[in-house]
């Protein structure tokens, strides 16, 4: 048993399973239809940098319209899939995870969420009306993106930030350069073995954005690193989001909120697939920390533009450290 803090609405309860992986059947949980919602956003973002949102307000059309496209385009054979543009850095990428030779059990759609689909091909594989797959993006996006700025306008209300919409413009702006993800995890054969070690979906590392959100099929996986570096599994739920603060949200809050570490293990007899909004600024954008939040406190980071920051995201592995290029020594 592993004794953690209370947190923001439940105690966290953790189990071992038969592979001595801790098990969180507890974590932030944020009602966003309640009145106290900005404190407990807060709260979780100062103790984790995650926690899961209820009564978001997403459509659940729009959701289940987007992955049952998701299924039709990843039950296509390789040969087809790939046919949609291979990741550079958007389309479809198999195993492969970046350009510095990260590999994964995981199949994936990389793409940009400007509202310009030009760079995907609509080639049959997106279902047999190609058009479905692209109105079902638009909505699932749309409609996250909105929640995202929802979730950021509280966090900044509870910061005391002015103004409110400091954060959720940078997103709403038509120049934020957000990225949209569809990861397929299959059923891995090597782990159907009673001894089998466990194995790697989707490798440990920071989101670099602002803020990322996750919606999965009810096949866990995800897992979360705690401040103590001890990893613990975050429970699936189809129907609600859950929220990780990136690496430029840490910036801006001068180290105060934390970028979550995670990764996913991949499962021996069910397929994951997740979905995930990843919330970013212009490229133009300046990220240094807000001096509302300093309060005296010396500056732990350099400012630096978001396009000074994907350079370095783009050169580095999945699990390196890449804000500490950019801190104050
Ligand atoms: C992690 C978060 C997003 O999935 C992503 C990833 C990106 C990619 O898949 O191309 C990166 C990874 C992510 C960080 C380090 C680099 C770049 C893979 C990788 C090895 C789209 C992103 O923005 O950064």
């Amino acid at each position: 048993m592993v004794l953690l803090s209370k947190t923001t609405t439940e105690q966290y309860s953790c189990t071992r399973n038969c592979k001595g992986t801790t098990f969180a059947s507890g974590i932030p949980i944020i009602d966003l239809s309640k009145p106290d919602a900005k404190n407990l956003i807060v709260k979780a973002c100062d103790e984790f940098g995650f926690f899961k949102v209820i009564n978001h307000g997403v459509p659940v059309e729009a959701i289940s319209k987007l992955e049952s496209e998701a299924i039709k385009f990843f039950s296509f054979p390789l040969s087809e899939k790939e046919k949609t543009g291979t990741r550079n850095p958007f389309g479809y990428g198999n195993k492969r995870i970046g350009q510095n030779g990260d590999m994964g059990w995981v199949e994936y759609l990389l793409l940009t969420t400007n509202r310009d689909y030009n760079s995907l091909r609509l080639s049959p594989v997106y279902g047999q009306n190609p058009e479905n797959f692209l109105i079902a993006l638009n909505d699932y996006l749309t409609a996250v993106r909105n929640m995202s700025c929802e979730i950021l306008d509280l966090m900044a209300e509870g910061l005391k930030i002015q103004p409110k919409n400091l954060f959720s413009k940078l997103l709403m702006d038509k120049q934020s350069d957000s990225v949209f993800r569809l990861n397929h995890y299959p059923p891995c054969p090597e782990l159907q073995a009673s001894n089998a070690e466990d194995k790697i979906g989707f490798g440990e590392h920071t989101d670099p954005q602002i803020i990322s959100v996750l919606r999965s099929n009810n096949t866990s996986g995800f897992q979360i690193s705690l401040r103590d570096g001890k990893w613990i599994s975050v429970p699936p739920d189809h129907s609600s989001f859950f929220i990780n603060v990136g690496d430029s949200l840490q910036v801006m809050t001068n180290g105060r909120f934390r970028s979550v570490k995670h990764r996913v293990l991949a499962n021996g007899f069910k397929s994951r697939l997740s979905m995930i909004f990843f919330g970013g600024p212009p490229l133009s954008e300046k990220i240094a920390p807000l001096p509302s939040l300093m309060k005296g406190k010396e500056s732990l980071y350099k400012e630096f533009t978001w396009f000074e920051y994907k350079k370095t995201v783009y050169a580095s592995r999945l699990a390196d450290n890449r804000l500490v290029h950019f801190e104050r020594i």
